[in-house]
């Protein structure tokens, strides 16, 4: 009984894990020439659909590189180059990615990152590409047709653990 509640509550846990994760590279202190890029990557696994954040002050830049030019610190070839200081590059396909700051010297000094990205496990993909909210697109016609929707749906709500835990009690009752 006990480990059948354990075994549930694990399942209802585990479902819902599967989303994209934001990681801000160097964490507080940014994209920097004194960050310890290498050891900021350790231990992290980067999945496809995760996205990096660089943090930089005007003096930097991204530049997202192939390996050679990541490991000649070459930015002539960059693949993609930012500079908006605010940077967030989604890891779009499964494999390594390479990332140098194009600044000279920068990239000598340590300002590089490599990542490896791993695909997205598990079964069906989750991904809502046919997403039916287009940001500006509003219906045309039937002019005063717009919906107010004075109170909020209540869906969200329902799959709160106020409607799950019961479900779980019913099957648990059931089961013993
Ligand atoms: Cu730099």
């Amino acid at each position: 009984m006990g480990f059948a509640a354990a075994f549930l509550l694990l399942l209802l846990l585990a479902a819902p894990a599967a989303h994209a994760v934001q990681n801000t590279v160097g964490d507080s202190a940014g994209w920097t020439t004194t960050g310890d890029h290498e050891g900021w990557v350790q231990g992290k696994t980067f999945t496809v659909g995760d996205t990096l954040l660089f943090n930089y002050s005007s003096s930097h830049a991204v530049d997202v590189v192939s390996k050679i030019d990541y490991d000649n610190c070459n930015s002539d070839n960059a693949l993609s180059s930012h500079n908006d200081g605010n940077t967030v590059i989604t890891l779009s396909n499964p494999g390594p990615m390479y990332f140098i700051c194009p600044t000279i010297g920068h990239c000598a000094s340590g300002m590089k990152l490599a990542v490896n990205v791993v695909a997205a496990g598990g079964n069906s993909p989750s991904t809502p590409f046919g997403s039916p909210t287009t940001p500006g697109t509003t219906p045309s016609g039937g002019s005063t047709q717009s919906p107010p929707s004075p109170r909020p749906s209540r869906a969200p709500s329902i799959m709160n653990s106020g409607f799950v835990l019961p479900v779980l009690g019913v099957i648990l009752a059931v089961m013993s």
